[in-house]
C-alpha cells in the first residue's frame, strides 16, 4: 500500500437550469449537485458526484442527506485506508451504511477517478475498456408548453444534437397528457422518436389507458407508468402492449433487476449509477438484464458533468446499450463546476480523453456555486 485516503468532502453546489424542467412530481429551476473531492496521501485528487432531482421528491436520498452521510459517516470510515484498492474501500462503506447508494456512487467515482488518475488510465479502463467511445443521447422535452417543446425539438434537429425525445408527463391529466404527446408526436413525424416518462404518477387503471392510447399515438417507449412498489402490475400492463416498457424507479440494483426479470415485468431498464450505488453496482444490475434479455438504456439524474461522465465510462463499457442514454445533464444547466464542459456532437456524447474521468474541476466556479460560499468567503477556509 503506497497510498492512503486522507480526505474527503462533500460539497452542495446549486446551479440554475436553462429553462423550467416539469416533472411528474416537481419542476425545476435548479440542480443542487453533491460534488465529492477525495484527496490521498501521494497527493492524487479524486471528483465525485451525488445528485438527485426534487430535493426528496424523485428518491429517498435528499442532497442535504448525502452531504450529512458522506461527511459523518462515510468519509471517516475510509479515512487511513488503502487508496488504491476500491473494492476493499466500498466493502468498507457497506459495513458502516446500509442503503445510502447515490452517497456511495459518489464516494466511488472520486476513488475510481483517483486511482485511474495514480494509473495514467481513463477510468473505464478500470472496467475492463471501452467498447464504444460515443454515446446516442436524447433530449427531454420538459417546458410544459406544447407550442414551446415542438420548437425546442425542431431546434435540437436542425441542429444535429438530439433526433430522440424524450417527454414528462403524469402532471395532468392522462387525457391531457395523451393530447400533449399525440401533438409532438405528430408535428415531428418519423424525424425524431419519442419516449415518455410518467415517473409513477399513474395507476394501474390509468395506465391501462395512457398506453393505449400512446401506442396508437407511435410512442417508441413508456418508462415507469406505475409506482415502483408494483412490479406485478407493470407485469399486467407489460403481457397487454406491444410498446415496450421501461423500468426506472424500480430498477435499482442488481436485486430488483432479478425480480423484475423473473416476472418479466419491463422490457428495457434504465440504469443509473446513483440509484444502483455505483458504477461497479450498476453494471452489476446490467448484467441481469442483459442475462434475461432485457434491453439496456443509460439513464440520468439530471446530474452535472462529474456525474454524466462517471456514468459514461460505465455505459461505454456495456456490451448492450440498445437504447442507448439520456445523458443531457450539463446540457440542462447554465454553467458547471469544471474547466472544460462535456462535448456533444452528431447526436452523441464523446467520452472525453485523459486519465480518470478526465475532467478538471474549476475551482472558482466551485467557489462561487457551492451553498457555503458566504461562511467560506468569511472564514477565508478552502478545504484543499
Ligand atoms: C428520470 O426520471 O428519468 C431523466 C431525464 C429527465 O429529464 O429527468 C430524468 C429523470
Ligand atoms: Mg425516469
Amino acid at each position: 500500500m503506497n497510498a492512503t485516503i486522507s480526505f474527503i468532502e462533500a460539497i452542495l453546489v446549486d446551479l440554475p437550469t436553462i429553462r423550467d424542467h416539469q416533472l411528474a412530481m416537481t419542476t425545476m429551476q435548479r440542480q443542487t449537485l453533491v460534488i465529492v473531492r477525495l484527496r490521498c496521501s501521494d497527493g492524487m485528487e479524486g471528483l465525485g458526484e451525488a445528485t438527485t432531482i426534487g430535493g426528496l421528491s424523485y428518491g429517498d436520498e435528499s442532497p442535504e442527506g448525502i452531504k450529512l452521510a458522506i461527511d459523518t459517516y462515510l468519509a471517516p470510515a475510509l479515512i487511513g485506508i488503502d487508496a488504491t484498492n476500491v473494492n476493499a474501500a466500498m466493502q468498507r462503506l457497506a459495513k458502516v451504511a446500509r442503503g445510502n447508494r447515490f452517497a456511495k456512487s459518489a464516494v466511488e467515482t472520486a476513488l475510481l477517478d483517483a486511482q485511474a488518475k495514480r494509473l495514467g488510465v481513463p477510468l473505464v479502463t478500470m472496467l475492463g475498456g471501452a467498447v464504444r467511445s460515443t454515446l446516442p443521447v436524447l433530449w427531454t422535452l420538459a417546458s410544459g408548453d406544447t407550442a414551446r417543446d415542438i420548437e425546442e425539438a425542431e431546434t435540437m434537429l436542425a441542429e444535429g444534437r438530439h433526433n430522440t425525445f424524450k417527454l414528462k408527463i403524469g402532471r395532468r391529466s392522462v387525457r391531457e397528457d395523451v393530447d400533449h404527446v399525440s401533438a409532438i408526436k405528430r408535428a415531428l413525424g418519423n424525424r425524431a422518436r419519442i419516449t415518455v416518462d410518467v415517473n409513477q404518477a399513474w395507476s394501474e387503471v390509468e395506465a391501462a389507458t395512457g398506453i393505449a392510447m400512446l401506442e396508437s399515438a407511435g410512442v417508441d417507449l413508456i418508462e415507469q407508468p406505475i409506482p415502483r412498489e408494483n412490479p406485478r402490475a407493470l407485469a399486467r400492463l407489460a403481457a397487454k402492449f406491444v410498446v415496450p416498457l421501461m423500468a426506472d424507479e424500480a430498477v435499482c440494483g442488481a436485486e430488483d433487476a432479478m425480480e423484475l426479470a423473473r416476472l418479466a415485468a419491463a422490457d428495457v431498464f434504465a440504469l443509473k449509477i446513483a440509484k444502483s450505488g455505483g458504477i461497479h453496482a450498476m453494471l452489476r444490475t446490467a448484467a441481469v438484464g442483459d442475462a434475461a434479455g432485457i434491453q439496456l438504456y443509460g439513464g440520468t439524474m439530471l446530474e452535472g458533468s462529474v456525474g454524466t461522465i462517471a456514468a459514461a465510462h460505465g455505459f461505454c463499457s456495456l456490451p448492450q446499450l440498445s437504447w442507448g442514454t439520456e445523458l443531457l445533464g450539463p446540457l440542462l444547466l447554465k454553467d458547471d463546476v469544471v474547466t472544460t464542459r462535456p462535448t456533444y456532437r452528431d447526436f452523441s456524447l464523446h467520452l472525453p480523453e485523459g486519465p480518470g474521468l478526465g475532467l478538471t474541476l474549476d475551482q472558482d466556479k466551485l467557489d462561487f456555486y457551492r451553498r457555503d460560499r458566504d461562511r467560506i468567503a468569511v472564514s477565508g477556509f478552502r478545504a484543499i
